[in-house]
């Protein structure tokens, strides 16, 4: 059995509510976490604002009406300050006061998408970068810990 099939199920178990955190039992793995976020026009909800350090998997689902985006960035602004580009109606991906963890770059309205990362200490921003989308409200952060 691949390594990555054991993470697999540890996830859907905790996505199913058998235990956040550490597993029982186990030895120190680290941390495995759900945040579950709703995506609207124009809006970001989400079930927790912190989680621990380790495996993290965003569960995005879009409640529409449009397409939207996801994507994961670290940086210490707030998630409503993001440096935008010239255009004015994009956030500048680019600016080095963003560092891009992983994004989801399409979800159709009434999906969900999964994106499961390791993250290290620190403050996230997350956000749909579509024209508009983010002025429009489509921002959150996170805290990992
Ligand atoms: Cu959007």
């Amino acid at each position: 059995v691949p390594a990555s099939f054991g993470l697999v199920l540890l996830l859907v178990a905790s996505a199913l509510g058998y235990g956040l955190g550490a597993p029982a039992g186990a030895q120190d793995t680290g941390s495995s976490s759900t945040v579950v976020v709703t995506q609207h026009d124009f809006k970001f909800r989400q079930n927790v604002t912190t989680v621990k350090t380790g495996t993290v998997t965003f569960r995005v689902h879009n409640n529409g009406p449009s397409t939207h985006e996801f994507n994961v960035d670290r940086s210490s602004l707030p998630d409503g300050s993001l440096p935008l580009r010239p255009d004015g109606l994009t956030v500048n991906e680019d600016s080095s006061l963003l560092q891009r963890i992983d994004s989801i770059n399409t979800i159709p309205y009434r999906t969900a998408s999964d994106l499961t990362l390791h993250l290290k200490p620190g403050r996230y921003v997350l956000y749909c970068n579509l024209e508009g989308h983010y002025l429009g409200g489509m921002h959150t952060s996170l805290v990992v810990k």
